[in-house]
């Protein structure tokens, strides 16, 4: 009986001993890979885990039905009842995916001396951020199909299915997947009002520059959040197009060529060379203007160009009562949402 308590006794020191040292190995293991000859190598290992911190995907159906969403509202015109109950859905929407929202209601005076009550709305993500990129896009819709050939839709206005709606959609669906893994760095969407009301091709020979953008030159001059800066900003407009063409805009190649660089790089790593042209466009008075001169954020304009098949430069149905739903591509609004979470997720 006492033989067998003293080698019960010796059996739980060994049992003891052995977890004693088990326990010792595991905190050497554990050491050594903090303060051993692999730091470096475990540093590294630990920065290329966090680089590749997941990018959220984008969902092409969930984009096209904000863009359903907006079109339901019918033209959204400044000074419209459809322009401000988008304004309220747009507000709502983005509140769903972050406190952070702000209204930006403004007057401004359009080439036709009509006083636009606008509104441009900013969702923000890690407001705290000083690191910021400003993605933004135009919500308002165009008064006249002025470039329709049919004179009798001439003075009606567009649904602005492209020329509005899917640069909106693409950044709802945006804000959607960003909010439960935003990035590292901050976001602000900003949804300009009031970029469409410029000169109708009656007026083309005017001095038209500032006339349109009226949304963004006053939040240029007037940014939500006194002394706003940006890394870089990145404007959408016309992103639906079917097979669309992303020619390299000038202004956009002017202001800011490393981001056209960057951004352009991104999307032929994610297979969207086709989309994403290597090629010099036209110069496009265009909101991401207002945001360089007059808020000095280097911005660029993913704007679908196009040299052949189009008077205008732009798609065929560009201001004509045929921008509608029926020529927005899922496909297209899917590779600007790709490349845009991969720009974002990237930086730090
Ligand atoms: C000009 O045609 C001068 N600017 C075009 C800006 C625009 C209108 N973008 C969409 N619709
Ligand atoms: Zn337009």
């Amino acid at each position: 009986m006492g033989r067998s308590v003293i080698a019960s006794c010796k059996y739980r020191f060994m049992k003891f001993n052995t977890r004693f040292f088990f326990l010792l190995a595991v905190i050497a293991l554990a050491t050594s890979s903090c303060v051993g000859p692999d730091n470096d190598a475990g540093q590294s290992s630990e920065k290329a885990v966090e680089s590749l911190t997941p990018v959220p995907v984008f969902s092409a159906d969930s984009a096209m039905k904000y863009v359903v969403q907006q079109i339901a509202f019918g033209p959204r015109v400044p000074n419209t009842r459809a322009n401000v109950e988008c304004a309220n859905w747009l507000e709502s929407t983005l509140k769903r995916y972050t406190p952070d929202v702000i209204v930006q209601p403004f007057k401004a005076r359009a080439f036709d001396g009509t006083v636009l009550n606008g509104r441009n709305i900013i969702a923000s993500f890690n407001p705290e951020a000083k690191t910021r990129i400003l993605l933004c896009a135009h919500w308002d819709s165009r008064p006249w199909a002025d470039h329709d050939p049919d004179p009798a839709n001439q003075k009606k206005p567009i649904d602005g299915a492209n020329d509005g709606a899917a640069g909106v959609g693409v950044l709802l669906e945006l804000a959607r997947v960003m909010a439960p893994q935003p990035p590292t760095v901050g976001v602000d969407i900003v949804l300009f009002d009031a970029e469409d009301y410029g000169p109708t091709q009656a007026n083309q020979n005017r001095d038209s520059e500032d006339e349109w953008g009226l949304g963004s030159q006053y939040w240029s001059r007037n940014p939500h959040v006194q002394g706003y800066k940006a890394r870089f900003g990145i404007l959408l407009d016309m992103v639906g197009v079917e097979n669309a063409t992303f020619l390299q805009e000038g202004w956009s190649l002017y202001y800011a060529p490393h981001i056209v660089k960057k951004v352009w790089k991104i999307a032929r790593q994610a297979g969207y060379d086709n989309l994403f042209i290597e090629d010099e466009g036209g110069y496009i008075t265009d909101d991401h203007y207002y945001v360089n001169r007059d808020a000095n954020i280097p911005t660029i304009n993913i704007i679908h160009l196009q040299r052949e098949g189009s008077s205008s430069g732009f798609y065929p149905y560009w201001h004509t009562v045929n921008d509608n739903l029926e020529k927005v591509s899922p496909a297209s609004l899917m590779a600007v949402g790709d490349v845009l979470l991969h720009v974002v997720y990237q930086e730090r």
